[in-house]
């Protein structure tokens, strides 16, 4: 109740706000992307984390406005930025039943001046369940305007695979919850080992998430994973710190 309340005006009033963690290229050995990380600084609750609020937002359906909202302000932000620089933007399922996601994110690119070619969609499994012929449109749609598309948590659903062959994505990002297994368990190496050789035979590329140790960075960059994103390289930081940490690349 009380977030449903507050989110409706959270937005009026500046009380959200995006912060970006970085995906590190393990050719390129740099800084590649900056995922977009929704927060919400409640006046009396504190910072409220998207774990909480994204699902009541869904529900209400303040999602849409929200989501535009992150995606208008993450296009912004990467203008900003080197050429070089991609940004990753977390879309929910609900978003992608709005028929005018598309139009939305050809609007926005058109606007904030970012190329198409700089922003990267993510979408978790779960809204592939409704894998029917409207979200393969605008999934199409989407990769027609020229952004890529990101599936996210790759491993925790039920139908990855199926999924991968409905439609192309341009990159898979490994759950973390594979990393942190990785250290005990044999098996998580042998099913990172299998989704690595998955996503590039079928031309994705592929990020590990959640990498936090030197030898969970090892494992994958030793499989020839793409990309690694993580604690060991960076939390989230305020988009006021990036130029400082790309400063610290060159
Ligand atoms: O940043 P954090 O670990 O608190 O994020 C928790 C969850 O919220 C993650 O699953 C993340 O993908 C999701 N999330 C973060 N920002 C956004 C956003 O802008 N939109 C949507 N739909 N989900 C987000
Ligand atoms: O579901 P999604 O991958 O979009 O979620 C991103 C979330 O993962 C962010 O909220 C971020 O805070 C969290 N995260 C990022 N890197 C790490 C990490 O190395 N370890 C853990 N435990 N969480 C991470
Ligand atoms: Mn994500
Ligand atoms: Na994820």
């Amino acid at each position: 109740r009380t977030i449903e309340q507050g989110l409706r005006v959270a937005l009026s009033r500046d009380e959200l706000r995006l912060v970006f963690q970085p995906l590190v290229g393990l050719k390129e050995n740099r800084v590649t992307c900056f995922e977009a990380l929704l927060r919400w600084d409640h006046a009396e609750l504190g910072t409220i984390s998207p774990a909480e609020f994204i699902p009541i937002a869904e529900e209400t359906g303040l999602i849409v406005q929200i989501g535009e909202w992150v995606l208008r302000q993450a296009c912004r932000a990467a203008a900003t930025w080197p050429s070089g620089i991609r940004v990753a933007v977390n879309l929910s399922p609900i978003q992608f039943k709005n028929r005018k996601l598309g139009e939305t994110v050809r609007a926005v690119l058109a606007e904030t001046g970012l190329s198409a070619t700089r922003l990267e969609l993510e979408i978790t499994e779960s809204l592939l369940l409704a894998d029917n012929e409207s979200t393969l449109k605008t999934l199409h749609e989407l990769r027609a305007l020229g952004v890529r598309i990101s599936m996210d948590d790759f491993g925790t659903g039920y139908s990855s695979l199926s999924y991968l062959r409905s439609f192309p994505f341009d990159k898979i990002k490994i759950d973390r919850s594979f990393m942190r297994d990785l250290d005990g368990r044999s098996d998580s190496l042998a099913i990172i080992k299998a989704v690595i050789g998955l996503g590039h035979s079928l031309g994705m590329s592929t990020t590990a998430e959640g990498v936090e140790t030197e030898e969970q960075l090892k494992a994958v960059r030793d499989q020839g994973c793409n990309e690694v994103q993580g604690f060991l390289f960076s939390p989230p930081i305020e988009a006021s710190a990036i130029r400082k940490l790309l400063a610290t690349e060159a």
